[in-house]
């Protein structure tokens, strides 16, 4: 193995275990990421560190449980950056070891030390620069979070001075001249099915409102190909230097706006077209690759941040449209569920010539990739919430995790041991009524053995009183491990 592959992290955002051809849909065609298992290893079980975007990007860039933060959930646009600049991260890890660095796409960690509201105006200190990416090509949060726009390093691109730009979460109403997606649905092309009735950008209600900006704002019809010509141009710079590469798509997550090539392309309706858009991404980015004769020298990981909904807040007919497909596969709940289509995920990890196509059932985390690309360049890292699984993900090895740790949505926690998953109780709502996904949520424990039961359906808690002590313990092991940052 060379010592230096470079390597390509492509994260979905909100993609479920059921959603690609290669992990049994059969309504939704997805060739190129299907195509990565020909040579690689397809994980059947893999898991995110949360069923919600923030944390589980925590996870995989710093290799820490979400629970060593005591802040990390879904944020707003305007929120601090998470990851604090002496933390050690995946970027950091191959910055260190000479690689050239980057993200193109979705942060979602935040902007700034926090210490004063952001001037979005001006260079931000504290962005993905300031945590090991060389280079940076981004929206801040996520698609329907203002402020819709990009950032390139620390700036916002394409702003006028003359139009400066004002964002603003805690207001009610702090822009009471301009329209807002409550007031003015006629303004709207894509109507919300709850929340999503603040700013409206591009005829799309967003959470958060802004101002100004009016040049720097993205149509969100584009932003496939112009993440996609960012991520190209990255390649073809750092083709003859080892290179990291983070593209962090923004599919299938809503408002599910394809381009005009995709609008109607599946008969899923615009959920089916995104998944389409994206993995049309795929196939490009991994042609660029090739172009370059650099799939041999490459590990490409395609993977997402955590499973799929249907109805996330906007009336796109996701639902109606759906037909028998299954965005879970076999799983049950979904994003923001405790239960396993929550949080276990597609993973796909390939490198032409160098593992054997196979599928494994061994169990890992993407917490694990910076300790596993640690072993890889041969450097000691203090962390150790992420293990070293790198023989696993080459497939020198079936000895996956002994025991699996990913935390709810209401920082509740998760653990699988070998087929066991528990499930921490909590006085949470069972049920998402208006998004229509069990979130896991009871006020008694759970407990169920996924060999016989991958769908979660037969609680043993009560049965198997050993068994649930015996994960409980681990709870408590992991939560009061001492982590060095
Ligand atoms: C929720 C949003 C949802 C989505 C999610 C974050 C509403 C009603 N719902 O609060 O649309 O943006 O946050 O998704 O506003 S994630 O994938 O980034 O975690
Ligand atoms: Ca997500």
């Amino acid at each position: 193995m060379n010592s230096k592959p470079n390597v390509v992290i492509i994260y979905a955002d909100d993609l479920g275990y059921g959603d690609l051809s290669c992990y049994g849909a059969s309504d939704i065609e997805t060739p190129n990421v299907d195509s990565l298992c020909q040579d690689g290893i397809r994980f059947t079980d893999a898991y995110s560190t949360s069923p919600v975007c923030t944390p589980a990007r925590f996870s995989l860039l710093t290799g820490l449980y979400p629970c060593r933060h005591n802040n990390v959930k879904i944020l707003p646009g305007d929120a601090k950056c998470l990851i604090e600049k002496d933390c050690y991260t995946l970027p950091k890890l191959f910055k260190d070891n000479g690689y050239h660095t980057g993200l193109v796409g979705k942060w979602h960690l935040g902007l700034s030390d926090g210490e004063k509201p952001i001037d979005w105006n001006k260079p931000i200190d504290h962005t993905p620069l300031d945590v090991g990416f060389d280079e940076c090509f981004i929206f801040p949060a996520t698609a329907d979070r203002v402020p819709c726009v990009y950032f390139d390093g620390r700036n916002v691109v394409n702003l006028d001075e003359n139009d400066p730009i004002e964002v603003q979460y805690c207001k009610k109403n702090p822009f009471p001249e301009l329209p807002t997606g409550k007031k003015n649905k006629n303004l709207l092309k894509l109507r919300a099915s709850h929340g999503h009735n603040n700013a409206i950008v591009n005829g799309v209600g967003r959470i958060g409102f802004m101002k100004g900006g009016k040049s720097a704002l993205w149509k969100d019809e584009d932003l496939a190909q112009t993440f996609l010509d960012k991520a190209k141009t990255f390649v073809d710079e750092n083709k003859n230097n080892p290179f990291f590469l983070f593209y962090a798509l923004h599919q299938p997550h809503v408002p599910r706006l394809p381009s005009k090539k995709f609008a109607g392309a599946t008969k899923l309706g615009a959920r089916g077209d995104v998944i389409a858009e994206m993995d049309w991404c795929v196939g490009e980015i991994m042609d660029k690759l090739k172009e370059h004769n650099l799939l041999d020298n490459t590990i490409v990981i395609f993977s997402s941040d955590n499973g799929p909904i249907l109805d996330d807040g906007y009336a796109d007919k996701a639902r109606v449209l759906n037909g028998n497909h299954r965005p879970t596969g076999p799983l049950r709940g979904g994003k923001y569920s405790k239960y396993d289509g929550g949080i276990r995920i597609p993973f796909i990890f390939s490198y032409k010539g160098k593992v054997t196509p196979c599928v494994s059932n061994s169990v890992i985390s993407q917490v694990d990739l910076l300790n596993s690309f640690a072993a890889m360049l041969n450097t000691e890292i203090p962390n150790k919430d992420s293990q070293n699984l790198l023989p696993v993900l080459m497939g020198e090895s079936q000895k996956g995790r002994d025991v699996l740790y990913a935390q709810g949505y209401n920082d509740t926690s998760i653990l699988r041991k070998k087929d066991w998953i528990y499930i921490e109780s909590d006085h949470d709502t069972p049920f998402f009524l208006e998004k229509g996904i069990d979130t896991g949520s009871r006020f008694y424990t759970q407990l169920f053995c996924l060999k016989d039961d991958i769908g979660e359906r037969k609680n043993l808690a009560k049965k198997n009183s050993k068994i649930r002590k015996e994960l409980e313990q681990e709870i408590y092991k992991i939560k009061n491990e001492n982590i060095i940052k």
